[in-house]
Formats: C-alpha cells, structure tokens, sequence
C-alpha cells in the first residue's frame, strides 16, 4: 500500500489520523469539502464534494488504498444524509471499484446497531438495528461494501466505531471508547492484512464493559491499549451532571435512540 486517501480530512476523527498516520505510508491524499485549518506544506489534500461523482473519481484516480471518514457524522436530516452518507458512499464505492483501488476502510458506527440492548454483548454477524438516519446511512455503508468485495473482489473492512477521543466521556462510552491509537490499528490492519476481503470489526478498546464481541478484529492480530477502565471514576463524575434518559439508557446508541422516540405510544 503506497498511495492511500483518507476522506473527512477536516473531521474530528480525520483530524487526529493526520497526526498519527504521518510517515505511515508513503503518500497520503487528504480529502474533505473544507481545508483543514491546520494543514500543512508536506501535506497533500484535494478537497472533493463526495455527492460529485467527478470530484469523487478525481481524488480516488491513483489510490491503492481508501479510508472512508468522510460524510455526515451525527443524525441529521433526510436530505443532509440522503447526500452526504448515501450518495457520497455509493460515489466512493463506484470511484474505488472503478478506478483499481484494491482496500477500502469504510469508518461505519455503533448506531447501525444502535438499538441493540445494553444487557446483550453481539458479535459483528448481527442483523443490523440502526437507530437513526444517521445509523442506516452506515449500514447502507455496510451493504455497499459487502457488495463491492463479493462481486468485484475489492478488500473491505468496516469499522463500527464507538466513540473516539482522549478518554470515555460518560457511562455509555465506557463500553465503547476507542483510543485513537487503536483506530489507527484498526485502519491498519484493514489496509494491510492480506487475508481481508469483507469483515467488520468494532471499533472500541479493550473495555471492561464493552456490548461488543470483537473475536473477529483480533483473529486478524487487533491488540487495543486502551482500557476504558482506567477512567471510569471522571467518566462517571461527567455521568452525574447529564440529565436522565430513560429510553437512551436502555439502548446501546444512547441518544440516537431517544431522540425522535416514540415506539411505546399506540398508533
Ligand atoms: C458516532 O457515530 C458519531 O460519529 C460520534 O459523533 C458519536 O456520537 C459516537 O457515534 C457515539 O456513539 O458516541
């Protein structure tokens, strides 16, 4: 793997695989529809529009390898998904299949399977039960990508990443905090290992609490740093102070399950 494009370039996540990607592979391509505020002179970036299916091809012409963290990152209306999430990922596809490229990463999310209940710990072969617009855009993902790898031979990892950052911020991010670190392995081994040609993993670290069977990230040598335990007495004083949820605290996607929620009333 020599020419690799990471999309969301400008994102959070995007933000810190700028750091901890730098002299990984020989060339990176940077792409998001914003420069990134601190870019710099070594870096190479080419802003694309990922509905465009002729900015897409643009930024994927030459790559051998793709990780796919653009789009929109939270819920957000029909259109914004439909475009950002749905067009922008088929368009990725499309391009990477089109184009040569033999790996695609696909960063998809826990809110695919979001309304899972926090008591059952699942392994990546579940149906999918997105919890959001947002949530079904990453299973389409998902879908996209099974598809790519069984009919065109591309190599596809998807990431169903819990939530990235410093430390858990809250309960819920004890079970599914991902250090950045163990992002960048994750990345890794899906632009890198050789018997990949569609798995998913979780995207979380080793967590004491965690709702996810990653067996399958580690058959493929994922060894996560990061304890989510090590933080629980700050993530629990941040829990305190944040009001109650009933409905988020029984599902797995916290939030994205309580907004808009209205299953127990009669039709
Ligand atoms: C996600 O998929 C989002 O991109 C991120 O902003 C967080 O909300 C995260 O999930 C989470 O579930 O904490």
């Amino acid at each position: 793997m020599r020419n690799i494009l990471v999309t969301g370039a400008a994102g959070q996540i995007g933000s810190r695989l700028r750091k901890l990607l730098k002299g990984v592979y020989p060339r990176i391509r940077w792409s998001d529809m914003r420069t990134p505020a601190d870019l710099t002179a070594d870096e190479e970036f080419v802003a694309a529009d990922l509905s465009d299916y002729a900015q897409v091809e643009r930024i994927v012409a030459g790559m051998d390898g793709i990780a796919h963290f653009g789009g929109y990152s939270i819920e957000g209306d029909w259109p914004t998904i439909l475009h950002s999430n749905i067009v922008g990922c088929y368009n990725l596809f499309e391009a990477a299949h089109r184009g040569g490229v033999k790996r695609v990463v696909f960063a998809s999310s826990n809110h695919a399977v979001g309304f899972y209940p926090r008591d059952k710990v699942i392994p990546v072969d579940v149906t999918v039960r997105p919890d959001s617009r947002y949530g079904i855009s990453k299973a389409f993902g998902e879908a996209l990508g099974s598809f790519y790898a069984d009919k065109h031979g591309l190599s596809v990892t998807c990431l169903r990443i819990g939530n990235v950052g410093d430390a858990p911020i809250d309960r819920r991010r004890l079970s599914i905090w991902l250090k950045p670190e163990d992002l960048v392995q994750l990345v890794r081994i899906g632009l890198e290992h050789p018997d990949i040609r569609f798995e998913i993993f979780y995207g979380c670290s080793d967590n004491a609490a965690a709702w996810w069977d990653n067996a399958n990230a580690r058959r493929f040598g994922y060894r996560p740093q990061g304890r989510a335990e090590d933080f629980r007495a700050q993530a629990m004083a941040a829990e305190a102070k944040l009001p109650p949820d009933p409905i988020g605290e029984r599902f797995q996607g916290g939030a994205f399950c309580s907004d808009e929620y209205d299953a127990d009333k009669p039709r």
